[in-house]
């Protein structure tokens, strides 16, 4: 009787576990759901173990159903030994030698090199956001941060840099992590091959606001993808609404471009993030906060409260009056 609960309960068990990667297949930050080569060689590697898992596990569930049953005939000493080596040594060792080829051969095609021509976007990992870098079209770079934009069914090549700790990049409908090395350029190839927003998250503890490292993928069709680009090339805009352009003062006054660039202004700044087009980001903070105004006022009073040792002061110091004209500058810098 006790064995037959034992069996129930394991099995209700093994149910639940089972069924717990196909309820997060439906989540935003999937590697079940993927939208990428990469993310789905590594999916379908995950779907053959977690069957195969399954169906070992049935067979033993089964064998100890057997062995519990009272009318069985025993053994022989031999039968025994042979069950022990075919089932304890040869069998785990086929199973698992052949994952280890099969992991090993996809390695090949995660770590291909793209063509020449293959579009390069550098990512450089910083306490606690992504600085990223696309070529402009001619010898130089723009600098973004916290969302990439990438157009669909086109192989593009990720160069990732760290500046400060290890880092890892991880969009998990995909490809699989890369770790950002101090010091080294790691490479990941991203292959997406459906249009959508697919989040990504810092995947290594990086400080105390590792869990707020977040970053955004977009990825469009062709043209989108070269209007946005086009539009992230712009110099930002003088604003035109009298509130603003306060805020445009205010923020040079303040001291906010020793560490932010706002390109066609005097800001240079090379510390925290190019705040250009900063009201068109998908998000603030590295998928932190939104980018409305309200939002753009309490993190610039407060950031290191919302963000825990983020490398940006609080001002909570300065007029209420000027941090809403600030908020509403970058919130106007589409
Ligand atoms: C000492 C350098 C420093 C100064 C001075 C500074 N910031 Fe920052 N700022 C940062 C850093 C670093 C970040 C990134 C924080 C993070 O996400 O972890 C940041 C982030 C931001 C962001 C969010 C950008 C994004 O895309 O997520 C805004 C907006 C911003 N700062 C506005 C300001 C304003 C306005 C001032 C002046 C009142 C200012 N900053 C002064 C370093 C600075
Ligand atoms: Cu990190």
């Amino acid at each position: 009787m006790r064995q037959r609960l034992a069996v129930a309960v394991i099995c209700s068990t093994a149910v639940v576990l089972f069924s717990l990667p196909i309820i997060a297949a439906a989540l935003p930050q999937s590697t079940l759901h993927p939208a990428g080569r990469g993310a789905e060689l590594i999916a379908g590697l995950f779907w053959w173990m977690a069957g195969g898992a399954l169906l070992i596990w049935a067979l033993v569930i089964g064998i100890a159903w057997y062995a519990q049953r009272t009318d069985r005939q025993p053994w022989s000493t031999t039968a025994l030994r042979r069950f022990i080596i075919i089932g304890g040594a040869v069998f785990p060792t086929l199973v698992l030698t052949t994952l280890l080829v099969w992991g090993l051969w996809l390695l090949a095609p995660l770590r291909a090199e793209p063509g020449t021509d293959a579009l390069r976007i550098t990512v450089i990992g910083e306490q606690f956001w992504w600085r990223v870098r696309y070529p402009d079209g001619t010898d130089n770079q723009i600098e973004l941060a916290n969302e990439l934009w990438l157009p669909v069914n086109e192989p593009v090549e990720l160069l990732l840099q760290s500046r400060d700790v290890i880092h890892s990049f991880w969009v998990p409908a995909l490809a699989g992590k890369m770790d950002m090395i101090p010091g080294r350029t790691t490479r990941l190839l991203l292959e997406p091959n459906r249009t959508g927003s697919f989040r990504g998250a810092c995947a290594e503890y990086c400080g105390a606001s590792h869990t707020f490292m977040a970053l955004q993928v977009r990825v469009v069709e062709r043209l989108q993808y070269e209007a946005w680009l086009a539009a992230q090339r712009a110099p930002a805009m003088m604003p035109t609404d009298a509130l603003a352009l306060a805020g445009a003062n205010a923020f040079l006054r303040n001291g906010c471009g020793a560490c932010h660039t706002i390109r066609g202004t005097a800001a240079g700044g090379r510390v925290g993030p190019d705040l250009t087009h900063v009201g068109s980001r998908l998000s603030l903070a590295a998928g932190t906060l939104t980018t409305d105004s309200d939002t753009l006022a309490r993190w610039i009073s407060h950031a290191p409260t919302i963000k825990p040792d983020a490398r940006m002061p609080a001002f909570e110091v300065l007029p209420a009056a000027e941090i809403t004209a600030m908020a509403a500058y970058l919130e106007a810098l589409q």
